[in-house]
């Protein structure tokens, strides 16, 4: 997906979006529609026991088939580390604002002040849901399809009225960058660096198509939660879902990792600047001091990786394990989540 700003999904106003009722449709999307059986694996603990070790090496980060952001091909040196083989679910993080009280962001009423001439009902608590539109004029257009919904936030995922039941091991979303930090530093973890992440999504393969290899559909299965039909208006649910899966759904990768493609964006450490690679430095890049978006000027974004449920091979391909998103981190959106990542030695 591209980027939907909260904050311009703000100014534009409720009115203009708010016809259609996303809350039915996106209830309807959790549960499974059908699709060949996957795998399916409940979460052994809540914390800590549910990471792989990544190995120490270097890989080529990057793509030449991809957006122009995506280069230039750079080599990139790592130390090992361990990361979470799961996106943190809404059961996870339940636990944490049990034991902290944490406000997510989208609970947080927008200051004012911070957004002046923006209409005043939309100065609510409130985050990005996505709906299915009526029409579609052309999908160089995101805002038909995402609106400032009310009331949307990690337990109320389609707005008020919503819940999360059944949903305890989907991934949490409605995070902001600054919530899932938050969360990963309670945890005793942090959030990869954006290098951390498509090394590890990789699988330990060199320039492969997909997190896990060269073929789409090995033994003619999905391998994602992804979107198939024709985007935005319709979703077929042929992988098994329409909306989020339960976490570890899909088969994972060569390190053990699920859902690296597809089910929800992940927010990484980084801030985003399209010409990084350019100058980035070979062991263990942290990502430039500041974030430039040619596309948005003037605002701030944190990368996020991995593409998500709405991601379609006619719009974004962002399930590639180098396509990049770019969000400002104070949105959260209903296909954006995240995974940690952790300093420890070597098992
Ligand atoms: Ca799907
Ligand atoms: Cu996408």
């Amino acid at each position: 997906m591209k980027p939907a700003l909260r904050s311009s999904l703000i100014f534009v106003g409720i009115a203009l979006s708010g016809a259609l009722l996303a809350g039915a449709w996106v209830v309807k999307e959790a549960r499974r529609v059908g699709g060949q059986q996957q795998t399916r694996r409940a979460l052994a603990s809540p914390l800590g026991v549910d990471m792989a070790w990544i190995p120490a090496g270097k890989f080529t980060m990057g793509a030449n088939d991809g957006q122009p952001d995506e280069r230039p091909l750079h080599d990139v040196k790592l130390r090992g580390f361990w990361i979470d083989r799961y996106e943190v679910t809404n059961d996870q993080f339940a636990k944490f604002v049990e034991a902290t009280k944490y406000v997510t962001t989208a609970e947080i009423k927008p200051d004012p002040a911070q957004f002046p001439g923006a209409p005043l009902e939309n100065l609510v608590a409130g985050s990005v849901v996505f709906f299915v539109p009526e029409r579609v004029e052309s999908l160089n257009n995101h805002m038909q399809w995402w609106r400032y919904q009310p009331g949307a936030d990690w337990r109320h995922p389609e707005g008020p009225g919503s819940d999360l039941k059944g949903r305890g091991l989907h991934p949490v979303v409605h995070v902001s960058w600054f919530d899932a930090e938050a969360y990963a530093k309670w945890a005793g973890k942090r959030l990869p660096t954006e290098a951390e992440w498509e090394f590890a999504a990789r699988g330990g393969l060199e320039q492969n198509p997909f997190a896990w290899g060269r073929e789409r559909f090995p033994k003619g299965l999905w391998m994602m939660n992804i979107w198939q039909g024709q985007f935005p208006s319709e979703n077929t649910g042929q992988d098994g879902f329409k909306g989020t899966a339960p976490v570890g759904s899909f088969p994972p990768n060569g390190y053990g990792l699920h859902d690296m493609a597809g089910n929800v964006w992940e927010w990484v450490a980084d801030w985003y600047r399209p010409d990084y690679y350019a100058h980035s430095p070979r062991d263990n890049p942290q990502g430039p001091a500041d974030s430039e978006d040619p596309a948005e000027p003037g605002v701030a974004k944190r990368v996020g990786r991995g593409g998500s449920y709405l991601c379609s091979d006619m719009y974004c391909k962002g399930y590639r394990p180098s396509a990049r998103q770019k969000t400002s981190p104070d949105t959260g959106l209903s296909h954006t989540g995240f995974r940690c990542v952790k300093d420890a030695p070597a098992p």
